[in-house]
């Protein structure tokens, strides 16, 4: 792995970091809770953040994360908690055949192969930052379908106010799934307008590649605005709702994990702060790039905070 003599993985784990900002609080300060309001965070150095796009926010010019990168160092619990583990696991996922339910609030539903699903649609390019609530980013060219473009041939009558996505759970091909780290299967959801929103992407590759099994093969959401945990992998179901969908990590810790989870520097995580963050965008020998400036929306906000208008996102995280 690219990281092993450098940073390791352990290094930026929520533990540490909120661990380390302890430390830098130092002794004299007895109250933990000191941290969680994110008191250090001032003694970190930050750089600003000059993040820059096409003006239709398809495809920033910052860095890219490297292919090797972006494969190996992955969240996807079904196959292990450990940063390593996707990649070495993701194997044993099967993906072709591979079937899409669609179901709830639509004129059309039913069970799509995922070549009919996809059919009469154009891939896309993209590329994309995405922000781990975990305080590191990457910067993912990615090809795929805009979600409006599919959920639209559904029908989605006018009770659709919301769509609910779930991923594969199979014990037998994701060896991670014992642990049940997570509520299984893995579940998100989005409010109907951020769905349909020309940024939201139905990703069904990176880097020219069809998708790797530890990024979400065959196809996965990729929301950039929100915390990437929204963007959920290997999809089988996809429901419109009236109501609000449960979401797996909601469902854990729902003081943590707020079902709207808009990237958002000035509402920190209850244990670690969210105003900062790391690229994995190295060209060089370092994984994590220096420490920079996080930024509302995950610097989308010209496309997208006009959806939230009115909304106050301390209370609706
Ligand atoms: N099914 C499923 N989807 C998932 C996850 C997961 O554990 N299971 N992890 C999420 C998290 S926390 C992140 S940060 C991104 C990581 O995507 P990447 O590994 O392609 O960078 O996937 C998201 N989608
Ligand atoms: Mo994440």
């Amino acid at each position: 792995m690219a990281y092993v003599n450098e940073i390791k993985p352990s290094d930026i784990t929520p533990e540490s970091v909120y661990r380390r900002r302890r430390e830098l609080i130092g002794a004299g300060l007895a109250s933990p809770l000191l941290a969680l309001a994110g008191c250090s965070e001032a003694k970190v150095p930050v750089a600003v953040n000059t993040a820059k796009d096409s003006p239709d926010g398809f495809k920033t010019l910052d860095e890219k994360t490297r292919f090797e990168d972006v494969t190996s160092y992955n969240n996807f619990y079904e196959f292990g908690t450990g940063k390593a583990d996707p990649a070495k696991n993701a194997h044993s996922l099967i993906t072709d055949p591979w079937i899409i339910q669609v179901s709830g609030e639509a004129e059309v539903t039913g069970a799509y192969h995922l070549e009919k699903f996809l059919k009469d649609q154009t891939v896309q390019d993209r590329i994309y930052r995405l922000r781990c609530v975990e305080g590191w980013s990457m910067v993912i060219p990615w090809q795929g379908v805009p979600l409006a473009n599919l959920l639209k041939r559904f029908k989605p009558t006018s009770k659709a106010k919301y769509v609910a996505f779930t991923s594969k759970a199979d014990y037998r091909q994701m060896p991670g799934m014992a642990y049940n780290s997570i509520p299984w299967p893995y579940r998100e959801g989005l409010r109907m307008d951020e769905a349909m929103h020309p940024l939201t992407l139905l990703a069904t590759g990176l880097y020219g590649k069809p998708m790797p099994n530890q990024n979400g093969a065959p196809i996965r959401l990729v929301v950039p605005w929100k915390y990437g945990f929204k963007s959920i992998k290997s999809i089988v179901r996809i429901h419109f709702s009236e109501t609000q969908p449960q979401t797996s990590w909601n469902m854990l810790q729902p003081d943590e994990y707020g079902f709207y989870s808009n990237v958002n520097p000035a509402v920190d995580h209850p244990r670690w702060s969210q105003a900062s963050e790391r690229r994995i965008a190295g060209t060089g020998s370092k994984l994590f790039a220096d420490r920079i400036a996080t930024l509302p929306f995950n610097g989308y906000a010209t496309q997208v905070a006009s959806l939230y208008k009115g909304m106050d996102l301390r209370k609706w995280f």
